[in-house]
């Protein structure tokens, strides 16, 4: 029992090793589009800036509205921490936050954030438009699609080149008309898909590993724990 348990956590960090290539994708560092944030914000004409809050409890959040933590079911290894960062801009003007990194491998990249549209904004008639653009991939739509005060999980593939230099891109332009809708944004990531053929050697090795512990485990106790289970 004590082998397989071993073989169990060796195993594990592995299983969850897919690194985040964006630095700072949290948000939890500094403040975006300042130095040190590894975030740009380049803003055209527009009424609002992008506003770094902080998750509930916190009375500034969103115009007043708290905001709870990302909850959804991101494939970002990074935890979500106190702070997002929230688009309430209402001109046709696209603010575009980014960051850059380099592909370490060549192969297939999950990418993605978590998005949430506050109650308040959610009022406003006007619908906002938001893309993510990993080179020549994006996800992306409308405000209005996200629903009100839920966290969810945005997600795409990638094709990425090993030593390639990569922009990710957030976009996110207002209604244009008068108020529209607003969104909160947090756990930005681009991480690789593990192989299919390593996944498959780990969980042969682990297999043996659960085998040989096994069959190391005196008889007896062996029947114990199986009947007790
Ligand atoms: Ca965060
Ligand atoms: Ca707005």
């Amino acid at each position: 029992m004590k082998k397989s348990l071993i073989a169990f956590t060796l195993a594990a960090p592995i299983l969850a090793s897919a690194s985040n290539l964006v630095q700072n994708g949290s948000f939890e560092v500094g403040t975006v589009g300042e130095p040190g944030s590894d975030w740009t914000l380049s803003e055209g004409i527009h009424l609002f800036s992008p506003v770094q809050i902080q998750y509930f409890p916190h009375p500034g959040a969103a115009f007043g509205e708290d905001v709870p933590a990302d909850d959804s079911a991101s494939l970002s290894p990074d935890p979500v921490g106190e702070h997002g960062v929230y688009f309430v801009d209402d001109t046709a003007a696209s603010i575009l936050m980014s960051t850059q990194f380099v592909a370490p491998e060549t192969g297939l990249y999950h990418f993605g954030f978590s998005a949430y549209a506050p109650a308040n904004g959610y009022t406003n008639p006007g619908d906002s438009v938001f893309s993510l653009t990993l080179g020549a991939f994006a996800i992306g739509g409308a405000v209005s699609s996200l629903g009100s005060t839920t966290w969810s999980a945005q997600s795409g593939l990638a094709d990425l080149v090993a030593g390639q230099n990569y922009n990710l891109v957030f976009s996110f332009t207002g209604g244009g008309l008068g108020s529209a809708k607003d969104m909160v944004v947090d756990r930005f990531y681009v991480a690789a898909v593990p192989e299919p053929g390593s996944a498959a050697l780990m969980l042969a090795g682990l297999t043996a590993a659960m085998g040989l512990a096994r069959r190391r485990r005196p008889a007896g106790r062996g029947a114990a724990i199986q009947a007790a289970g």
